[in-house]
């Protein structure tokens, strides 16, 4: 599972709906690839996507999604950086009579009126698989296991919803212990950064909890720039399931990986069809995805689209 269904069933209709798409960024290899899906998509459905980069910044969304408002948009749909900040601007959509999407990653306001449905993984459940296949792993491990955490972009759901699952999952053995936790942006080069970092603070590091694959790439080479050897040395959980992770794993450089499904662009545009269309629609439509051991990872990787 977790690549996408073929979209772009049923003709637009008369004049085509405009959707103003307000994207995080290009930080990482599922933000490419969700990206690509979202563009195909609109362009297989008949929709006319008008499409920005806030580069992981919510002032430049909130400004992409202001410019939406005065171009008379039908759609609105974003994936917020942070999980909070948004009901201003929301409140400004609703007024205009804009009905908007969440994709991807989730609000925190409490004001379910300010948006019509939110597509997306569960991220909780992902950092649990991890800390589930962690807890399997070192089973047997009679000394503490030290973690360290690369956390995604400070403030965003999946940053603090994995972080959460995860902790809860391996709260329940004092032997598990995260000996540093910081945050490498959910970039390849944060991830590496922060890695040489944690691996001359720490004296004794077991296992690396990346909350993207991107940032376990960059890790991998400062573990190996240390002359340790990674999946080995240091175990490594990430989540996403890109390609050149999948690659790694295959390798025996990363030990486990969650999958986080980028390919949200035809869900996306059928749900974009149907509130421009008036109809109702689920306030949360979960994503469907799945996990990689290495076998799983070899596998998949001949089919791999991103
Ligand atoms: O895991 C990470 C990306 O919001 C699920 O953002 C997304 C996350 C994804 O930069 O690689």
């Amino acid at each position: 599972c977790g690549s996408g269904n073929s979209g772009g069933s049923s003709g637009s209709g008369g004049g085509a709906i405009t959707l103003g798409f307000a994207q995080v960024g290009a930080e990482s290899g599922w933000r490419t690839a969700n990206t690509k899906s979202i563009q195909d998509s609109a362009k297989a459905a008949g929709i006319d996507l008008k499409f920005s980069d806030a580069q992981q910044k919510q002032e430049n969304q909130i400004k992409a999604i202001r410019s939406y408002i005065q171009q008379k948009v039908k759609v609105i749909a974003f994936s917020p950086v942070v999980e909070s900040g948004w009901d201003t601007v929301l409140k400004e959509a609703k007024t205009a009579n804009i009905p908007v999407v969440l994709t991807d990653r989730a609000i925190d306001s409490p004001d379910k009126t300010l948006y019509k449905t939110f597509l997306g993984s569960d991220f909780i459940k992902e950092g649990h698989k991890a800390g589930q296949w962690l807890t399997k792993e070192f089973a047997s491990a009679s000394g503490t296991v030290n973690i360290v955490e690369l956390q995604g972009t400070t403030g965003s759901a999946p940053a603090n919803d994995r972080k959460k699952g995860f902790g809860d999952e391996i709260a329940a053995d004092p032997k598990f212990k995260i000996v540093a936790s910081q945050t490498g942006d959910f970039t390849r080069a944060k991830g590496k950064e922060v890695m040489e970092a944690f691996l001359k603070s720490q004296s004794k590091i077991d296992v690396l909890f990346a909350h993207n694959d991107d940032m376990a790439l960059g890790a991998i080479e400062a573990i190996e720039g240390a002359g340790k050897v990674p999946g080995k040395d240091i175990k490594i959980v990430s989540i996403d399931g890109v390609h050149d992770a999948l690659q790694a794993l295959s390798d025996g450089k990363i030990n486990h990986v969650v999958e986080c499904n980028p390919l949200l662009g035809p869900q996306l545009m059928d749900l974009v069809k149907k509130v421009a269309a008036g109809q109702e629609v689920p306030q949360r439509i979960e994503t469907e995805e799945t996990e990689f051991d290495q076998a799983a990872a070899k596998a998949a990787l001949p089919q791999r689209q991103y």
